[in-house]
């Protein structure tokens, strides 16, 4: 019997005290980015507890939290350059917010309005994508058509753990390979894909390793930590960019709230599993670091969270400001020329929203 040896390297450098495990890279001298990626994570923690509080206050809909897997959005969203082309998934509003979204847009998206995606200032990323997936073949796509025009820029392709048992995932990975296209596959691995645990996901012992298929260098990262994720997106984007092909990375992280505010994970996961990842969770880590470094004290973490509530409250008094879409809005935007059978829709549609403007019943 033959046993493959699958050997994938695994990335950290802060351990879950916040103490360094390895010499740091140089560009951690200067501690600008590192705080930044501080700001930005405590922001989006601010934006995600918001969210819930909305979506359980009756003020918008289902809502997926990032809490806890900040760190992996928060690094490629600042490593992304003006060009590259972000292909999220639903767990990635740090990123997001650091791509051109507006936190209202945030907002107004998860509360069913689609113009949260489409604000000129968000380039050409996609927005989120929730069938699980899907969005990695849009992503080699992309990265096809990057390659025909001889454009030097990356696409990054975030999805779950959960994610990478789908055909589509694993399809998009052979493409990447036998193209060369340029790409940065992140795989949020939380441990979880709603009530199954990684384990009864898939029997290899990394996910990383599916890359390997596809004869794409792949690395495992500790997901928690700013540093390590820096490292491996900063390279794999590089190396995608200057041609050289796509790259696979398995960030481990947890999944610290329920699959969404649909979900109670009390039903399924045990408290214990829980309260042990709190204390490897990202923003405390890096917190601790900057702390012990000095370029933190008590009196900037007020301020950072003042200026956060402040930024979101704002936030969310535009997105409850904001107008509502015409139902014609329903129709507009699905072919270039709208089918006969859909004009018919819409009128129906527009003269029963009419009636109930005056007054009468309406089945919509
Ligand atoms: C094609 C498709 N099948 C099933 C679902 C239902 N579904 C929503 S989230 C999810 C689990 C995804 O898990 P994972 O990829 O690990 O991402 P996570 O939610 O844990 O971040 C499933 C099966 C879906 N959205 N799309
Ligand atoms: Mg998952």
């Amino acid at each position: 019997m033959i046993t493959p040896r699958v050997e994938v390297p695994f990335l950290q450098y802060l351990d879950e005290k916040g103490a360094p495990i390895a010499p740091l890279p140089d560009w951690t001298a200067n501690p600008d980015i590192l705080l930044h990626y501080y700001r930005q994570m405590v922001l989006a923690r601010v934006v995600d507890q918001k969210a819930i509080a909305l979506q359980r206050t009756g003020q918008m809909g289902t809502y997926p939290s990032c809490m806890g897997q900040e760190a992996v959005s928060t690094v490629f969203g600042h490593l992304l350059q003006h060009d590259d082309v972000l292909v999220p998934y639903y767990r990635d509003v740090p990123g997001q917010l650091q791509r051109g979204m507006e936190i209202e847009d945030i907002y107004l998206y998860w509360g069913g309005d689609e113009r949260g995606s489409a604000r000129p200032s968000q380039r050409k990323d996609f927005p989120n994508c929730v069938p699980i997936a899907t969005q990695a073949g849009h992503a080699a796509g992309i990265a096809t058509a990057m390659r025909i025009r001889n454009q030097h820029n990356a696409v990054l392709c975030s999805c779950g753990d959960g994610a990478t048992s789908k055909g589509d995932f694993l399809e998009a990975l052979n493409l990447a390979g036998v193209w060369q296209l340029p790409m940065v596959f992140i795989i949020n691995n939380n441990q979880w894909a709603i009530s199954v645990p990684r384990k009864l996901q898939c029997g290899a012992p990394t996910l990383a390793q599916k890359g390997i298929a596809a004869g794409l260098p792949c690395v495992q990262v500790d997901g928690n930590d700013v540093i390590a994720l820096h490292e491996a997106i900063d390279q794999a984007l590089q190396h995608a960019r200057c041609g050289k092909g796509a790259t696979v990375i398995e960030a481990i992280t947890y999944r610290l709230s329920d699959h969404t505010t649909a979900d109670d994970a009390t039903r399924y996961r045990p408290s214990e599993e829980l309260k042990q990842a709190w204390l490897k969770e990202p923003i405390k880590r890096l917190q601790t670091w900057l702390h012990q470094n000095d370029h933190w004290d008590e009196g900037k973490e007020q301020q950072l969270q003042e200026e956060a509530s402040a930024k979101v409250q704002k936030a969310v008094e535009n997105y409850l400001n904001t107008p509502h879409q015409p139902i014609s809005e329903l129709f507009d935007y699905h072919y270039a020329e709208i089918p006969p059978g859909l004009e018919s829709q819409k009128e129906e549609a527009l003269s029963r929203m009419t009636g109930q403007a005056a007054g009468q019943e309406s089945s919509i």
